[in-house]
Parts: C-alpha cells; sequence; structure tokens
C-alpha cells in the first residue's frame, strides 16, 4: 500500500514510521510512505499556508491553494483514496481500520490552526478522526491510523504477533500475560499457565478476557450481547 501524506510538519512522521514494525513493512516493501509538505506548495511570497477565516472569529484557516497544489501534484487522477483528518470526521473504529487497509493508495490530509478551507475538503472522499478530543493537528491520528491499519494487512505483523486472538478481535480485551521468571518479588505467575495444559489454559485466557472486560469496559460485553 502506498500512502502520501499532506501536511505542515512531515518531521513529526520520521520516529513513527522509520521504528519498528513499520519500519521493518516499509523494508519489505508492504507499505510505502511519502510525506508531503504543504508549505512547499505555498504561491504566496512568504510560503504562507493560512489565512483569517472570512466572517471573523478566532484562529487561521488552511488556505485551498497550497492544499489544491499539492494534490494537483501528487494524486491529479485522484486515483489515491483521500482522507482528511479531522475532529468531525468518522470515528475510527476496528471496521473502519480494516475497510481502509483493503486500498492500493491512501492520501492523508493533515489539518492544522483553527481548520481547513471547506472546498479543500470537498474534494476528499472521507473524512477520519480518532475519538472525541480535540487535539492540536492531524498529525498524531495520521500516525494512529496508519498504525492501526496496517495489522490488518498481511505480512505486517510477524506470526509472533499476530493479531488473531488480540482485544479487539474477540471483542474482548486482553487477557493478563506473563513471561519469566515464574516468580518474581514473591509475585508468582497463575498455576495453569505452567501446567502444560493447553485446553485448560484456553479456558483461563478466555474467562479472564471475560472478567477483565466486565470489570473495566462494561460498555463492550454490551456490544457483544
Ligand atoms: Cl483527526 N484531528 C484533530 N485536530 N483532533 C482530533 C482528531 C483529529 N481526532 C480526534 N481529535
Amino acid at each position: 500500500m502506498k500512502i502520501d501524506i499532506l501536511t505542515l510538519f512531515p518531521e513529526m512522521f520520521e520516529g513513527v514510521l522509520y521504528s519498528s514494525i513499520m519500519k521493518r513493512a516499509n523494508e519489505k516493501g508492504i507499505l510505502e510512505f511519502v510525506l508531503h509538505n504543504i508549505r512547499d506548495y505555498s504561491e504566496s511570497k512568504h510560503k504562507n499556508t493560512d489565512d483569517y477565516p472570512f466572517g471573523g472569529g478566532a484562529g487561521m484557516v488552511m488556505m485551498p491553494q497550497p492544499i489544491f497544489s499539492c494534490l494537483d501534484a501528487v494524486d491529479k487522477d485522484h486515483t489515491a483514496y483521500r482522507i482528511a483528518l479531522t475532529p468531525r470526521g468518522d470515528v475510527l473504529t476496528p471496521d473502519l481500520a480494516k475497510e481502509l487497509s483493503q486500498k492500493d493508495s491512501l492520501l492523508l490530509l493533515c489539518g492544522h490552526y483553527e481548520g481547513i478551507d471547506e472546498r479543500a475538503l470537498s474534494v476528499m472522499d472521507r473524512e477520519v478522526s480518532i475519538g472525541d478530543y480535540v487535539l492540536t493537528g492531524g498529525e498524531l491520528p495520521a500516525m494512529v491510523l496508519i498504525d492501526c491499519l496496517s495489522r490488518f494487512i498481511y505480512g505486517v505483523l510477524g506470526s509472533e504477533d499476530s493479531n488473531k486472538d488480540e482485544s479487539f478481535s474477540y471483542g474482548l480485551l486482553e487477557y493478563p500475560q506473563y513471561t519469566r521468571p515464574a516468580e518474581f518479588r514473591g509475585m508468582k505467575v497463575p498455576d495453569v499457565l505452567l501446567s502444560g495444559n493447553h485446553a485448560n489454559i484456553e479456558k483461563w485466557r478466555r474467562n479472564m478476557a471475560l472478567e477483565e472486560t466486565r470489570k473495566r469496559r462494561p460498555d463492550l460485553l454490551e456490544k457483544l450481547k
């Protein structure tokens, strides 16, 4: 999958896209990231990218010109699935991440300042939010979206970190996990995990997942019913 990212702060992405699992997916050729600095496309003398809102009010609005010029350069024929990261967008869920993971190419537009000129948003395919709180820009949401959807792309996760039995796949939270040593500072690993009895281990994990979900997120159990 190719992912074009339109942002005023490309440097914010470096650490996230070129570390750990994203880095590995990039090296394997599964994910290709291309960062575009919207400021490079500004035709104004001082490379401005924002201006005062018509009608007045606080804050600045991202101008349409640099965004449209960047889109012309990056996705002239509109072949990418274009997503703007905005607080008013569709809230990211596992289902949405899965749907987006099936696209051949994505284009992510990260908003900043108080907003984006509505005419630039009118040429997007979708707006996505990562939750009901407001952040200073769309960069972190774009990184969250990329991380989340990449886990649904075959080959991104190695077999050792397969997502098949993780939290939201079954609609339940994760069961408790332990590694060596079997006893640490007087705290013991539950006997069943050391028993080698796989049927009992499965049963215990399922019960603990249900218990954790009931305690922490009863709303998730309601959804399962
Ligand atoms: Cl996509 N953008 C901003 N600025 N804030 C957010 C968001 C997006 N999603 C949640 N909060």
